[in-house]
């Protein structure tokens, strides 16, 4: 047992499931924190958690400082993690203000919570970085490259990213950023292109009459990990002997398009593509019936073009590499999907955080 205590925020995302689980086996007593009502919580989160004699949740928002200050005074973490955020980047569009709000102001809330208590250098603090902060910037990207952030929602991260940064050095916080390419699971959203693509394959093939899938930007390329790896890997970077910031990702990349041509393949389906830009679609080669078509509703008013990792400074200093593969990533998704449409969702949950 590791008798340390953990305070993860947005408990019950992808990554706050996946991490709660990976932590409670490695004996921490874990507090998860997310906004939501606890019948709400509970109906988000695996059971796996819920029945777990260590994990308790709590119900409470990011954006305000004073219930963080008083959080960390009741329940003396040895470790925060904080995943809570706005992390639609389409949306963010839509909601910059409140964007800023929790990807940004959030952040220094923690941090001010931490300064101005006693014991708030002895407390361990990870910010869930991304590598939107890239934007456009040219690929592979480290901790070297310059940001060019492109969407409000990385605007609000880049200043999340500096404020950990500026009280790591100003006031000795042990705040260290992860700066995370994109990562997916079973239990990624649809909102995500992965997730869509996976549940819309399923759905489109399941019947003749199916509408076709529609997607925005298929030329957008993206550094898709396995969740499983990068829960690991933020554990990691907390366990480093000094705070610092980290690049996790796989070092490939892959089209929409491309992730688009895999899960259909894992089905059985080979797509022939045809048009270009918003008249573009994909048939079925065999049958020739239309199974995507691109949307321009969906597209983005900018898009980061190419993302994709240079995790040397991670392999090299904390000894992180990812152990699933793009082709790992497919099949599993795709099986659970399978598996989740015929009713088992709440089995394909609790399989994937204990997997973690
Ligand atoms: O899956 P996405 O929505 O993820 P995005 O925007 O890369 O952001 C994710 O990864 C970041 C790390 O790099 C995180 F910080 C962030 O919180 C989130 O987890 O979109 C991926 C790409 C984009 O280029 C988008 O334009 O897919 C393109 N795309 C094409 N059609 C679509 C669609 N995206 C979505 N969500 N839905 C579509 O129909």
């Amino acid at each position: 047992m590791s008798g340390l205590t953990a305070l993860i925020s947005g408990v019950c995302g992808q990554d706050g499931t996946a991490l709660a689980a990976f932590l409670l086996r490695k004996g921490y007593r874990v507090y998860g924190l997310a906004r939501w009502e606890p019948e709400a919580a509970e109906a988000r989160l695996p059971s796996y958690l819920l029945q777990h004699d260590c994990f308790s949740f709590l119900s409470g928002d990011v954006t305000d400082g004073l219930f963080l200050a008083r959080l960390i005074d009741r329940l003396a973490p040895d470790e925060i993690y904080n995943l809570a955020a706005m992390s639609h980047v389409a949306e963010s569009f839509e909601t910059p203000m409140a964007t800023a709000q929790i990807n940004g102001l959030g952040v220094l809330n923690w941090l001010e919570a931490l300064r101005l208590h006693d014991a708030g250098a002895a407390v361990r603090f990870y910010q869930a970085s991304s590598s939107e902060l890239f934007g456009d910037a040219p690929a592979p990207q480290s901790e070297a490259t310059p940001f060019r952030p492109c969407s409000p929602y990385a605007t609000a991260k880049l200043f999340a990213y500096w404020s950990v940064v500026n009280y790591r050095e100003a006031y000795g916080l042990f705040a260290s950023n992860g700066i995370l390419f994109n990562h997916e699971s079973p239990a990624r959203s649809p909102d995500f292109v992965t997730s869509k693509i996976v549940q819309g394959a399923i759905r489109v093939l399941s019947g003749r009459g199916a509408e076709p899938l529609r997607l925005g930007n298929l030329d957008a390329c993206r550094d898709w990990g396995h969740a499983a790896d990068y829960v690991r890997g933020m554990w990691m970077i907390l366990r480093h002997d000094r705070a610092d910031d980290f690049v996790l990702g796989t070092g490939r990349t892959h089209s929409v398009r491309a992730f688009a041509e895999a899960v259909f393949a894992e089905l059985g389906v080979r797509l022939l593509w045809q048009g270009e830009g918003a008249r573009e679609i994909a048939r079925d080669a065999v049958s020739g019936r239309v199974l995507i078509a691109v949307d321009p509703a969906l597209f983005r008013p900018v898009d980061v073009p190419c993302l994709q990792a240079d995790a040397a400074k991670a392999a090299a200093q904390l000894g992180w590499r990812p152990e699933k593969t793009f082709s790992d990533l497919v099949r599993d998704m795709v099986r659970a999907a399978q598996v989740s449409a015929e009713g088992g969702q709440e089995c394909v949950s609790n399989v994937y955080v204990q997997a973690a």
